[in-house]
């Protein structure tokens, strides 16, 4: 947390003293506490009100100049925003970490204790949700009208922690302390219905919904950098329209009484932990339409404030669907125009489909939505019949069209996102390419210039700026501070690269970043690690296709290899795993316990573990994140070939100075480029070639009898060598991987083991190894969600930036 910006846009400049007294005095009058018996907690909310007090000016003047030059807006449409902590955030980009600092000094107070203190915003489940949050950030920072729209869940991602290396998931809370960082909007609510039936009068479509829920809104100011503008995220919490049923209440009927407000606040509950199977659950569908629905009539409402011809609706609306989550805004909105305000059907669709556009972030067959249509229809069955006419008149445009909406009994929502939207994008080269020949090829083909590539990003003020300070000085120190904001300048290293002085304080700023995450590792978990050897981090959700089973295979192998030669001249490496896996999903909760199994025999291993740890931190999130990423040396992004949409993980870690070793997959072919392949480790099949080894009967059974290593390392889980007393506890791992493997871990894995001994070799060479991961800081500039959403706003939205 470095240099502060004191001139404030917006108010007055602000000191440490300024911002002491603004602390002060929301700590008397706001949380009616005396210093002297203050909290923790106390003190981070009166900081945090303070803080918030300062962005509040920047928004106020943020939403007056859009409603004075009647701006086209841009709303997200996200079921997940993974939002993290905000405290630390809001200081930087308003330039108060500093007076922050000092001004809890003053109260005897450490500003990193007090920021810890806040949970995690955890409305999310991985990428997806992250990538919402990174997006709001760089829209603000560019200063383009745009509020993110989503759900107030009560319970986000459950926590994770681990029972005899077991992931156990706990509800999680973070509601249950007061949200300094959100307004309720008492103001802004709708009535929303479901189910019951459809009346056709005289060419017209009345629904009748059986059931009716009330939306509230809940708005969180996102600021940007420097502090010039701040966008809203407006989030929806589920009310019943009659909370309280006193009649049953007064026949002592206690919990009928509380059924009405129990029933409805159960569609803002909780977070689905799924981020790859699609479960089909009705209350994932009434979650999904209830947000949509309502961000569409509050979309509406503020369109109709500005404006009375509906014509100009694609003019000043664009609307982003995240994924298929809110695929359900193309036929509400048609229903909208056409049933509520008489607007022609086909003429309605078009408006719609001028204001939509879909972005698709996986190619998983599993997580491609497709509702059953009894469900559908008994839920939103006026949807259905408007969904129906869409897909009929689609045929009679295309006869030759082998794709629908309505197929095989389901309601597709991919096809549905694809139809109703002028602009449809995947999120990384590789992935909008498989989309077209793939998901999508049907589609592409009757409608050529409907897909373009977005490539994804991360934003610099979190994710390097924030979490990386000891980076960011020597980055400021050598090229000025416009990085922050301009992330490509960051190539202005390049030239200090190759000579002395430059590199050493970027090696120092690593190893720095590596103490104090192992002293952080020793505080929290007793585990003591050698700064010097390589962190080889893995972080993400736990999923066949990312291959973490891969990865500790292959530990597994090195493991053994060391025990063959002792005194061999090994590089120590510390292996880093954290990632959640969804509760139903069993496999990947297999690799977890497997994971923490060969830990606790490797770390035990008197032998080998000054060599080779291994660590599974739980309850991975946001702020994980950001410990974790600058203090490692090494980035595994090592999935099979055309299954990791882009990964955005991968951005971070190369941004703070991680080697990759990867997959051509996702964004990892672009990161190559942009780094240079020779400062990246590289192997394994392509996506072309991970479908023809498919095709080779027994693939997973050649592969091993050509690599005794991963043979060895199978028969060593098979044997129960990390499960004593259960020798058959990894039976099915083992049995997947020499059998199907449909994600070719055998495959793939002499190539992998192979790379891994060059990247250990490599790292012998620490002043080589630093000019790498400078190269790799140096030419990530292009991966910031700026860039992204600069071409987000040209070449889909047609947004301006007033800034
Ligand atoms: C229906 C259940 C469900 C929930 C979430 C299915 C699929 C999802 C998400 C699309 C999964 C996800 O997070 N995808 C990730 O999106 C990132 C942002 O674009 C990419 O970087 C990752 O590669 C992709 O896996």
């Amino acid at each position: 947390m470095t240099t502060e910006f004191r001139h404030f846009n917006g108010g007055e400049p602000i000191d440490a003293e300024a911002l002491g007294a603004a602390v002060q005095s929301h700590l008397t009058y706001t949380l009616g506490k005396d210093a002297a018996h203050a909290t923790r907690y106390d003190w981070r909310m009166a900081l945090s009100y303070a803080v918030r007090d300062r962005i509040t000016d920047a928004w106020f003047a943020a939403t007056r100049k859009t409603y004075a030059e009647g701006a086209k807006r841009v709303y997200y449409l996200s079921m997940e925003f993974l939002i993290g902590r905000l405290l630390e955030d809001a200081l930087v980009n308003l330039g108060l970490a500093d007076a922050a600092e000092a001004a809890l000094k003053a109260q005897g107070l450490n500003l990193m204790e007090v920021v810890c203190d806040e949970p995690d915003a955890a409305l999310g489940n991985g990428g997806l949700g992250r990538l919402a949050a990174c997006f709001l950030e760089s829209l603000s920072t560019l200063g383009c009208p745009a509020m993110g729209y989503g759900i107030r869940y009560e319970h986000g991602l459950f926590r994770q922690s681990f029972e005899d290396g077991r992931q156990v998931e706990r509800p999680e809370h973070w509601l249950s302390q007061q949200h300094p960082w959100e307004f309720e909007r008492p103001e802004a609510r709708f009535r929303l219905g479901f189910g019951g039936h459809v009346e056709h009068v005289d060419g017209r479509a009345i629904w009748h919904p059986a059931e009716v829920v009330e939306a509230e809104a809940y708005d969180t100011p996102i600021i940007g950098w420097e502090g010039k503008w701040a966008n809203t995220l407006r989030l929806w919490s589920a009310k019943a329209v009659h909370p309280f049923d006193l009649g049953r209440f007064n026949h002592g009927d206690f919990y009928g009484a509380a059924e009405p407000e129990a029933l409805a606040r159960t569609i803002s509950r909780v977070l689905y932990p799924d981020d790859t199977t699609d479960e089909g659950k009705t209350l994932r569908l009434k979650q999904e339409f209830f947000f949509t629905a309502a961000s569409l009539r509050d979309i509406l409402r503020r369109f109709d404030s500005e404006h009375d011809d509906l014509a100009l609706l694609p003019q000043k609306v664009a609307i982003q669907l995240n994924d298929t989550h809110p695929a359900i805004a193309g036929p509400e909105l048609v229903r909208l125009l056409h049933d509520e305000r008489g607007v022609e059907f086909h003429e309605a669709v078009r408006l719609a489909r001028g204001c939509l556009s879909y972005t698709n972030h996986t190619l998983l067959p599993e997580a491609l939505e497709a509702w059953g249509e009894g469900l559908f229809a008994h839920l939103l069955p006026r949807h259905m019949e408007i969904i129906r006419r869409i897909d009929e008149d689609h045929a009679a445009q295309y006869p030759d069209r082998a794709s629908r909406i309505l197929d095989h009994g389901t309601v597709r929502m991919g096809e549905l996102s694809f139809l109703m939207a002028h602009h449809v994008n995947g999120v990384s080269a590789l992935h909008t390419e498989l989309m077209k020949e793939t998901v999508f090829s049907d589609l592409h083909r009757l409608h050529p210039e409907r897909i373009i590539n977005q490539t994804n990003g991360v934003t610099p003020r979190r994710w390097l700026k924030s979490c990386n300070g000891a980076l960011s000085d020597l980055l400021t120190e050598t090229i000025g501070t416009g990085w922050v904001r301009d992330l490509e300048q960051l190539s202005r290293l390049e030239p200090m690269i190759g000579g002395a002085g430059f590199i050493e304080k970027y090696a120092a700023a690593k190893r720095e970043n590596k103490t104090v995450f192992g002293n952080w590792l020793n505080e929290e978990f007793n585990l003591n690690v050698d700064p010097d050897a390589m962190f080889d981090a893995q972080i993400k959700r736990i999923h066949e296709y990312k291959r973490q089973h891969l990865a500790i295979l292959q530990t597994i192998a090195d493991w053994q290899a060391i025990h063959d030669n002792p005194n061999g001249d090994w590089t120590p490496r510390v292996r880093i795993f954290a990632g959640k896996a969804a509760p139903g999903y069993v496999f990947a909760k297999e690799i977890i316990h497997l994971i923490n199994d060969v830990a606790a025999v490797l770390n035990a291993d008197k032998v080998t573990r000054e060599y080779l740890q291994v660590v599974f931190l739980p309850n991975y999130n946001v702020s994980l994140a950001e410990r974790i990423i600058p203090a490692s040396d090494l980035s595994e992004q090592i999935s099979t070939a055309g299954k990791e949409a882009s990964g955005t993980g991968n951005m971070k870690l190369a941004l703070n100075g991680a080697l990759t070793i990867g997959t051509l997959d996702g964004a990892n072919v672009e990161i190559r480029e942009h780094v240079g392949a020779e400062n990246f480790f590289l192997f394994g099949m392509t996506a072309q070639e991970v479908v023809a080894r498919r095709e080779i009967d027994g693939h997973a059974g050649r592969a091993i009898a050509e690599c005794p290593a991963l043979g060895r390392a199978l028969e060593a889980v098979r044997s129960g060598r990390f499960s004593a007393g259960e020798p058959d506890r990894y039976r099915g791992v083992v049995e997947n991987v020499s059998g199907p493997d449909y994600f070719l871990v055998a495959s793939d894995f002499a190539s992998y083991h192979a790379k891994q001994a060059e990247v250990s070799a490599a790292y012998r060479d620490r002043d080589a190894w630093a000019r790498m991961a400078a190269y790799n800081t140096a030419r990530s500039g292009w991966f910031s969600s700026d860039r992204t959403i600069g071409d987000y706003m040209s070449q889909i939205w047609g947004a301006k930036s007033l800034l």
